[in-house]
Order: structure tokens, then C-alpha cells, then sequence
């Protein structure tokens, strides 16, 4: 097992349309269990393998509070979507910001497990909604994308300022003080 680093928002690699994958092997199952370790520790109720920079449509979810339940997800498809729910989101690719987004309140999702077994799970709430941010960063897709323009620029913005590699950083470090 091992932490992986989270990419943050306005990084490109994030924008990547992840790739189906075509056999589920150990480097998967090493994978699904990197995510789960990065995703508890940060702690957070999903991830990604976009967020780590693997393009591999491979994600996990554990929206439990004793963190027990986690559900790994490979090659998920959404199959139906019924109903609206609107709730705050929070991404640790885009860390801090926190705004309510309008999503389906039910969902069935099929996908293959860690045994490369096909199975399908019925999800609402919660549940349902991360799942759905989940598959959205699959197809290089935020929550941010769903606020105004404006809002996502002040995002944007700030979480440049913030990122200590960031271009405007090092732009600003190379012209020295004054
Ligand atoms: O930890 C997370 N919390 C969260 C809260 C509301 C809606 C979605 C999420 S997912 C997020 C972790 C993350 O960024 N997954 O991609
Ligand atoms: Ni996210």
C-alpha cells in the first residue's frame, strides 16, 4: 500500500479522459488499494485514479463513518439516474472550497470489483452523489464545472496562489522582490 499524490485543480491532467480497463491484474488491485489508503487518509469519501494521475476508469468510494464500507469500482457505467438532490461538494483537487451541486438522487451503477466480477449497486443520498463526482472525474470533469464562470475563476484564482509549484509562483519568484 502506498499514498499517492492528489493532483489540484487547475492542473490539465485533471481534464483527461481516463481509459477503460481490460483486465482486472494485480496492478489494479494495488492500484484500488493505493486510492482507498490516499483516500482516508486525506480523509475523504471518494477518489479518483484521474486525481493521482492515473488515466485508468478505476475509482472508490467509502461514505461510512467508521470508514468500513469501502466499494471499489472499476470500468463504472451509470445505468439509470432518477430524481435531484442538491448538496455542498468538496474535491481534494480542489481543496477548501466547498458549494452545493445539483445531481440525481438515485443511481444504479454496474461495474467489475477487485475479482473482476461484474456487479451492479443501487445507490441514494450521499452515496449516490459521490459516486456520480466520482465518474465525472473518469471523463476529466470537476464539480466546479457545474458553478458560475465567475465562481470558478475565483477558485481557480486562489488555488494558484496557494500552490507552491504554481506557474504564477515561480513567475513571480524569478522576477525577485519589487
Ligand atoms: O471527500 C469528498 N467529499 C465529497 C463531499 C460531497 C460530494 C462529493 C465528495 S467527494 C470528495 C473526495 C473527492 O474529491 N473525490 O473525488
Ligand atoms: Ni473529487
Amino acid at each position: 500500500m502506498a499514498l499517492r499524490r492528489v493532483l489540484h485543480y487547475p492542473d490539465s491532467r485533471l481534464r483527461t479522459q481516463a481509459k477503460p480497463v481490460e483486465t482486472v491484474d494485480d496492478d489494479i488491485r494495488q492500484l484500488i488499494d493505493d486510492l482507498l489508503e490516499t483516500m482516508y487518509e486525506a480523509p475523504g469519501i471518494g477518489l479518483a485514479a484521474t486525481q493521482v494521475n492515473v488515466h485508468k476508469r478505476v475509482l472508490v468510494v467509502d461514505v461510512s463513518e467508521n470508514h468500513d464500507q469501502p466499494h471499489a469500482f472499476v470500468n463504472p457505467v451509470i445505468e439509470f439516474a432518477e430524481g435531484t438532490q442538491q448538496r455542498e461538494e468538496g474535491c481534494l483537487s480542489v481543496p477548501g472550497f466547498y458549494e452545493p451541486v445539483e445531481r440525481a438522487e438515485h443511481i444504479r451503477v454496474a461495474a467489475l470489483d477487485r475479482a473482476g466480477k461484474a456487479f451492479t449497486l443501487e445507490a441514494q443520498g450521499l452515496l449516490a452523489v459521490c459516486i456520480q463526482h466520482e465518474c465525472d472525474h473518469l471523463d476529466g470533469k470537476l464539480f466546479v464545472d457545474y458553478l458560475s464562470s465567475l465562481k470558478r475563476q475565483r477558485i481557480k484564482k486562489r488555488l494558484l496562489k496557494q500552490s507552491p509549484d504554481s506557474p504564477r509562483r515561480s513567475a513571480l519568484a524569478r522576477a525577485g522582490p519589487g
